[in-house]
């Protein structure tokens, strides 16, 4: 079902959109299945092929995966997701067509070892110009809470356009020079929603405390006539007769 103008006009407004209820629940357990897998052999090829990054400080005897990169080439499962039509028709609607997948990421949070994800703008890892024309659309691969570490939004903050961001030292999160912004509102979302949000919308999100997983798979897409960083794009990867590179 595609999105009505009232959400349209939230997602202009806020720079991010909750939608419950958008991916079959089949599809998501198939998702789930796969990163399940994929998380149980972190050192096997799958996991190698995805980059996987570890929790920092899980434990040493059992590796724990916090992201997993570029899953839709590897595997039809998440394929299936990334070109899901009326995922794409919503997305259509919020930054124009004709798309592409830009890139995807699995992002993980352990039970009790999840780590936190700090303050940052996508667009300062992607640099899609115009940012507009670029978006994620993070899915909710089980229930998303504030006890599991769900995502926390700083609204409006797409509109103050894009901020520099430096390394942070010994880890591999870009944090903006400064943050002037009043308190982030959390982002709970059932498993199979999906938030959509703006390259430049400030977000973060705090630590599993809890005993449950908190899986997502966050789909980028960029139009194809907005501008990139990376020189070779996701699709380049995939076969000539995926719908993404029609
Ligand atoms: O899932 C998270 O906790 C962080 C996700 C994120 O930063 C993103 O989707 O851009």
């Amino acid at each position: 079902m595609p999105l009505t103008d009232a959400q349209v006009a939230q997602f202009r407004a806020d720079g991010y959109l909750v939608v419950e209820d958008v991916v079959p629940a089949e599809r998501v357990a198939e998702m789930r299945r796969k990163i399940d897998a994929i998380a149980s052999d972190t050192g096997g090829d799958v996991a190698q092929r995805m980059g996987v990054q570890l929790e920092p400080d899980a434990p040493t005897d059992g590796a724990l995966p916090r992201k997993l990169n570029e899953l839709a080439p590897h595997d039809a499962a998440f394929r299936r997701h990334a070109e899901a039509p009326e995922l794409l028709e919503m997305v259509g609607q919020l930054i124009g067509e004709p798309l592409r997948l830009y890139t995807d990421q699995a992002f993980l949070k352990p039970p009790r070892q999840g780590s936190a994800k700090p303050p940052h703008q996508d667009n300062a890892h992607f640099g899609v110009d115009p940012a507009d024309w670029g978006i994620t659309v993070w899915c909710a691969l089980d229930d998303a809470t504030e006890a599991n570490g769900c995502m926390q939004y700083f609204a409006g903050s797409h509109l103050q356009g894009a901020v520099p961001h430096v390394w942070e030292g010994g880890t591999t999160h870009l944090i903006p020079e400064r943050l002037d912004l009043p308190a982030p509102v959390h982002a709970p979302v059932r498993a199979g929603g999906v938030i959509f949000h703006h390259l430049q919308t400030f977000h973060m999100s705090a630590p599993n405390t809890s005993d449950a997983w908190r899986r997502a798979y966050a789909c980028h897409y960029i139009r194809t006539d907005a501008s990139h960083l990376y020189e070779e794009p996701i699709q380049a990867r995939l076969g000539d007769d995926h719908p993404l590179k029609r």
